[in-house]
């Protein structure tokens, strides 16, 4: 079979709630992608920041063997021998007192907004039902209905209401609103992205975090991070907060919590929110599954061993400077943090972002747009330097065929 055949098969029995770039992937090691056909790829995406450590990292996928040949699901009826374990690991790893495991990262903001509104009734004394979240417009924090309901996004949220109340959306990176719906004493948390990825790579200014931040302090209302996407390495540090040296009251991960392997997904908090749950008042039948644990002990160590987030930074810089470099009037800007980087494109004679994709994979480099004008670059962190001004040529290359095709 070739790629056309694999494509009419996903087209004939898959559901159609995607629209791939043309390409059928077949294998991955590090920060390299082959199609069925045996070319390679540099792969820009990382499965949306999943695979930081890059594609089937050894250290993890040993991990995960070994586990897998010994006891990979109890469900949480039953205790295990690594889920403690794992739990000391990666408390201790951020710094909070507790952690709860689930899958996807969907299932791990969603457990974080269980936690705020719990917290709400039973600490903060705000009157049951009546708890209200601050959002930012443009988020992307999953795809439940739940979490819908917070977007501001049609193509998230159209055609699935009702939708869940209780959420109060202001623009991103804009303090002047935030204080003004702190004013509500029903408020009891501000979720929010430390980067809006799905928004295109939106960096808000700096402070904002920290100043966002202890306004929340200073009205009792509980700080959630959103680091599924911005953790884990990713901008330059192990977390996107730790560039303004904030501790989130509940930290969110997921995506590279596991290598790109399997969904782990985790939220972090001190006692006095998180256990605000009671026995029976939350799980999931693979949260903390054994597998789970072995896999994401690994896939932290490796954060840490290879100096991934060192990596992200130093060469995030150069991806920039390199990027901005590129002489097209298509390239409109380049901004990012680390590793998590997207060049705004303008159209021209009809060509835009998609174009620029097609042809980057035609010179072996895989990107999708986020948007219709903006291209998302976040390869693996474990990217060499040559490697990175090797792609930075490919990306030039393409966008100078699409311009003058
Ligand atoms: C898709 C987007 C990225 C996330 C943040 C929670 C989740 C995500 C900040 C939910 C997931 C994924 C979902 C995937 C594509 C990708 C994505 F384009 F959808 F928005 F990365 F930007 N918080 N993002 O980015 O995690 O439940 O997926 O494990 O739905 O197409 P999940």
């Amino acid at each position: 079979m070739v790629s056309k055949d694999y494509i009419e098969l996903e087209d004939k029995y898959g559901a159609h709630n995607y629209h791939p770039l043309p390409v059928v992937l077949a294998k991955g090691e590090g920060v390299f992608l082959w199609d069925v056909e045996g070319k390679r790829y540099f792969d820009f995406l990382s499965a949306y920041s999943a695979v930081n450590q890059g594609h089937c990292h050894p250290k993890i996928i040993d991990a995960m063997i070994e586990q897998a040949r010994t006891l990979t699901l109890t469900s949480r009826a039953f205790y295990n021998d690594r889920l403690g374990v794992y739990e000391k690991y990666i408390t201790e790893f951020f710094g909070y007192d507790k952690m709860l495991p689930m899958n996807s990262g969907a299932e791990a903001d969603e457990t974080a907004l269980k936690l705020c509104r719990r917290w709400a009734y039973d600490v903060k004394g705000i009157k049951e039902n009546e708890a209200k979240i601050i959002v930012c417009s443009d988020n992307f924090h999953g795809r439940t209905i739940t979490i819908v309901s917070m977007s501001s996004d049609p193509d998230s949220y159209k055609g699935y209401g009702p939708f869940t109340p209780g959420f109060v959306q202001i623009p991103y990176n804009d303090l002047a609103s935030l204080e003004k719906a702190l004013e509500d004493p029903n408020v009891a948390g501000f979720l929010v992205e430390p980067i809006q990825g799905e928004a295109g790579v939106v960096v808000p200014d700096e402070g904002y975090l920290k100043k966002a931040y202890d306004m929340c302090k200073a009205k009792n209302v509980l700080f959630i991070a959103d680091e599924v996407q911005t953790g884990l390495a990713r901008t330059g540090k192990m977390l996107a907060c730790d560039h303004e040296n904030i501790k989130p009251d509940v930290l969110i991960l997921g995506k590279a919590l596991s290598g790109g392997t399997m969904p782990i997904s985790a939220v972090l908090a001190d006692d006095p929110i998180m256990l605000v749950i009671k026995p029976g008042q939350h799980g999931s039948t693979f949260g903390g599954n054994p597998l789970a644990c072995n896999v994401a002990i690994a896939a932290l160590e490796v954060l840490k061993e290879e100096k991934l987030a060192e990596n992200a930074e130093r060469l995030g810089k150069i991806f920039r400077e390199e990027a901005a470099k590129i002489p097209s009037d298509m390239v409109e800007l380049v901004r990012g943090k680390g590793l998590l980087n997207a060049i705004v494109i303008k159209p021209k004679n009809g060509k835009e972002a998609w174009d620029i994709c097609l042809q980057m994979k035609e010179n072996g480099l895989l990107a999708k747009p986020t948007h219709q004008h903006i291209i998302r670059f976040a390869p693996p962190l474990v990217i060499t330097e040559k490697q990175i001004m090797e792609a930075v040529q490919i990306i030039s290359k393409s966008i100078s065929e699409v311009s003058q095709a």
